[in-house]
């Protein structure tokens, strides 16, 4: 074997090693008129579809609660599990407030099962009213707990490592507090690999290499 070839090969198994081993994207707009699986994320949470006033006037879903958490949770896959084999590496949102209350809006998500809990994010500081906004977070889901908090992650009691609760994610929420009565509205949910930095090498730059 060629010294080429088998620096090609490294390549390639660079390359394969790179690529998520099951790519996938969960998305929700709420235009359809069910909530596809989305609930309140307290026993004093209600959640609605809305058919307009979301994102290009589009639907959405919105959140209410009159003891200071709002917001939505998932359950059941695409939304959980184990995001480094989904290729996560990012959540993004658009968020509207109707409420002065409002004090914290995060992306959590929770390990394993009810018996514990998870980490957080802060994906905003600006809680105006009545406007939408769009929140990105990136993440590495094979993060150390020192990376991710230095990114930004909190790490709530009784639960795992940021690895091992990303491996195995048991709710997916956007969680919004507050005081009293508020209420929100949310558009547009994904998780995806779509987030991913263009330094990976790509088939070109593989291929280049033959010539
Ligand atoms: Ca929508």
């Amino acid at each position: 074997m060629t010294r080429r070839v088998i620096f090609v090969s490294t390549m390639l198994a660079m390359l394969l090693g790179f690529l998520p081993a099951n790519a996938d994207t969960a998305f929700e707009d709420w235009n359809n008129g069910v909530l596809n699986g989305w609930s309140g994320n307290s026993s004093n949470t209600s959640v609605a579809w809305e058919s307009s006033g979301g994102v290009d006037d589009s639907g959405y879903l919105s959140s209410q609660s009159e003891f200071g958490i709002i917001g939505a949770v998932h359950n059941s896959e695409p939304y959980i599990g184990d995001y480094g084999d989904s290729g996560y590496d990012g959540v993004r949102c658009s968020l509207k407030f109707f409420s002065t209350g409002i004090t914290e809006a995060l992306f959590r998500v929770r390990y394993l099962s009810t018996f514990y809990n998870g980490w957080y994010i802060r994906v905003t500081e600006d809680f105006t009213m009545g406007v939408w906004q769009t929140v990105t977070i990136k993440f590495d889901p094979t993060w150390s707990d020192e990376d991710a908090l230095a990114a930004g992650w909190v790490q709530e009691a009784a639960s795992a490592t940021f690895a091992e609760t990303m491996a195995n994610v048991y709710t997916c929420e956007i969680r919004v507090l507050g005081v009293g009565s508020l209420s929100m509205g949310m558009d547009n949910f994904m998780l995806s690999n779509d987030f991913l930095p263009t330094s990976t090498p790509s088939w070109d730059m593989v291929k280049s290499l033959y010539r």
